[in-house]
């Protein structure tokens, strides 16, 4: 039940606290989800995601954190149901009589124990006890929400079932309110399986092989990251008021008269299951300033949306594009209700969102934020590191975004699948753009129920993002077998669904298809290619990577006429590996590598549609077993630890040279060592 939304009868009192507010005219409507999906007549088009707003405290809220070291059971790879037959959801772990570890959360479980647990396939259990105040009892709900568990998750409260979710990277909760002791001792018990199929989002495959031990299922995949596993991102339990704010929408602009303005839309859940007659009075939004100055108000009464225009706005601005980038204004939402009598309002619950003003626009040229075209210098990445996989670390959050920026990057692609909400935010705060993209990483085998869970994927993320304003464009998909013939279909109905729900983002991929055989570009906003010129194919050679890299760019303009990004080159590269002249692997072959891709970058920029430039990787990271890759996939520009390797400060130097042509920015001090009397610091560059 979505709560109240009224939408026709506008009982509208937009009180204007100030003069310049308006109402809620103009908005964008909800997606028509009847989208037509053309040959997939019998499709299941997902059930919109609702709720799942960041955890935040307020008056009206509390937050409590399940993170810490829970237990876990693995079961039997040849059995992993076993847990389910024998109900072990109804005692602690402790009485399976199975080994039981002590395991952190968050993290990925691979790499935490000494055995074969890395390496397992399928379910392990996970629990811990909790307790709840009091308190809590019958004035509140309580949820209890993952920020993400991969591969999919069933969670009892107590024994009793509280909720269910497939595909990883992507937060989903659940009111245990009916489920709690209150004021007591509660268990939660999670089961986890990291098993890929063929319908799944990404796909992999389980197969049993004959063993020295026996026949044991192993799990492949063709992605080239680790299947890391487990509860990866924190664990919270929320309260809110029975009646309140359940959802929020927002989208931004600069008016061509200079004001800023936020269309927002909320969702009251509640009323229904509120006993207590409650008789709902206005909402009142306000905006406020890093100052804590109200920069806009508004009260609104029985309706649900509305618009506050802003003058003389705090744009967000990217990192180097502007001295104050990530500008970030704090949007309050103040839910009021009648007490009994019908006389004092009473605050029944609020909800703090932060909120960026920019405009975001596109055209078969060029991406535009606040009206200036984007030239996107970044990377792909991976949330990876040693012993806690894929786990949420904030210290790793931090070192991350300080490198960002000290190589003077301003984007980077989430590839290949939505990173934490707090790494979201984070980029929210340093003006650091993002190409946000859904787990669909080497889809092949095209097939309806896989086109719903990868629609569905698709719809989780946009629902989770879609209020930062550091997503600039919706990614659906990383080299997926686009040239296949069942991909023109798959596709055409994936990029028509998600185009209904893009919430002013444009579209795009990254391809490695090439631009006479692919069937997804052409439904795209945004043409992205990956191609490793002289690593993959001409390994060696890297005087053949400027010709057929402006020739390769130039054809997928020709035939799509659409902005394009290279989204990802580079070669693996062996930290402290030397050779002069460069061999591969070397530290010398990568700096070679890069600096001949930046000729090639630079001719294609000064066509105007070439607009960004995406090095493969950010930081060497861990792969599934193969010959091919020495410890993991190494074409980091940053180490497993997050050191540079000789390429980051080349790099460094061209994203701060970019960022000083196009934007004027300031050069950091250390950019340039000192070398002789003549040679005068930054000439270099
Ligand atoms: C691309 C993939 C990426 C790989 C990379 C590589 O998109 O996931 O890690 O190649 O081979 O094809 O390094």
């Amino acid at each position: 039940m979505r709560g109240v939304f009224l939408t026709s009868t506008w009982l509208l009192c937009s009180i204007l606290l100030l003069p310049y507010l308006a109402n809620g005219e103009g908005f964008m409507e909800e997606p028509d989800l009847e989208y037509p999906l053309f040959d997939y007549g019998n499709i299941r088009l997902p059930t919109p995601s609702r709720g799942l707003l960041y955890p935040r405290e307020s008056a009206t809220r509390e937050v409590r954190s399940l993170d810490g070291m829970w237990r876990l059971v693995r079961s039997e790879a040849s059995d992993p149901f076993q847990g389910i037959r024998e109900k072990w959801y109804e005692n602690s772990l402790r009485k399976t009589g199975r080994n039981v570890l002590a395991m952190p959360v968050p993290a990925s479980y691979n790499d935490i124990t000494t055995d074969d647990l890395r390496d397992h396939v399928g379910t392990v259990w996970y629990e811990r006890t909790f307790f709840v105040p009091r308190l809590w009892k019958g004035t509140q709900r309580t949820w209890l929400r993952f920020g993400s568990v991969h591969y999919s998750a069933l969670v009892w409260i107590n024994g009793r079932n509280a909720t269910h979710h497939s595909i990883g990277h992507l937060p989903f909760e659940a009111d245990i309110s009916s489920l709690l002791n209150f004021g007591g001792e509660n268990r939660i018990t999670v089961m986890c399986d990291n098993r890929l199929g063929n319908r799944t989002i990404p796909q992999g495959s389980v197969n049993n092989v004959k063993t020295d031990n026996g026949s044991v299922p192993i799990q492949s995949y063709t992605f080239d990251f680790f299947n890391y596993a487990g509860i990866h991102r924190s664990v919270h339990l929320y309260t809110t008021p029975i009646v309140y704010i359940s959802d929020l929408q927002v989208s931004s602009q600069l008016t061509s008269e200079g004001l800023g303005r936020i269309d927002y839309r909320i969702w009251i859940d509640g009323i229904q299951e509120s006993h207590m007659g409650v008789n709902l009075s206005h909402i009142h939004v306000q905006l406020r300033d890093r100052e804590d100055q109200v920069a806009a108000q508004q009260i609104n009464k029985g309706i649900y949306h509305g618009t506050l225009l802003v003058p003389d706005p705090h744009p967000w601005w990217p990192y180097l594009m502007h001295p104050d980038p990530g500008y970030l204004y704090d949007l309050q939402f103040e839910l009021f209700v009648e007490t009994n009598e019908g006389e004092a309002k009473v605050m029944q619950d609020s909800y703090r969102l932060p909120v960026g003003i920019r405009n975001l626009k596109w055209n078969n040229e060029s991406l535009l934020l606040n009206g200036v075209p984007l030239y996107l210098r970044g990377f792909g990445r991976h949330e990876d590191a040693d012993i806690r996989g894929k786990g949420l670390d904030n210290a790793l959050l931090a070192r991350d975004f300080n490198l960002i920026k000290w190589i003077g990057a301003n984007a980077y692609r989430t590839s290949h699948y939505p990173y934490s909400e707090e790494s979201m935010q984070f980029a929210d705060e340093h003006g650091i753009m993002i190409i946000d993209e859904c787990p669909g990483v080497n889809i092949d085998i095209f097939e309806p129920q896989l086109l719903e869970n990868h629609m569905s994927s698709l719809e989780q993320l946009i629902h989770r993002d879609r209020n930062h304003p550091s997503v600039i464009a919706w990614s659906v998909a990383n080299e997926p077998r686009s040239y296949k013939p069942g991909a023109l279909k798959y596709f055409k109905s994936l990029v028509n669904y998600t185009r209904g729900i893009a919430h002013g983002r444009p579209l795009t991929a990254a391809i490695n298809a090439n631009p006479s055989t692919c069937h997804l570009t052409q439904f795209l906003d945004i043409v992205g290619f990956n191609r490793y010129n002289s690593w993959y194919q001409n390994t060696g050679r890297t005087d053949m990577i400027v010709n057929l890299l402006t020739d390769e760019a130039q054809k997928w303009r020709k035939t799509y006429g659409k902005p394009v990004i290279q989204f990802e080159y580079g070669g693996d590269t062996m930290e402290g590996m030397h050779s002069l002249p460069a061999f591969v692997w070397s530290e010398e072959y990568q700096v070679e590598l890069f600096s001949r891709h930046f000729i090639a970058f630079d001719k294609l920029r000064a066509e105007k549609w070439f607009i960004g430039e995406f090095v493969w990787n950010f930081a060497d990271f861990r792969t599934a077993q193969t010959i091919t890759r020495v410890g993991g996939n190494k074409k980091g520009v940053f180490t497993r630890n997050r050191q540079p390797k000789e390429v980051a400060f080349l790099l460094r130097r061209r994203y701060f040279a970019l960022a000083q042509e196009l934007h004027q920015c300031q050069l950091p001090e250390d950019l340039t060592v000192y070398i002789s009397k003549k040679v005068i610091r930054h000439q270099e560059l």
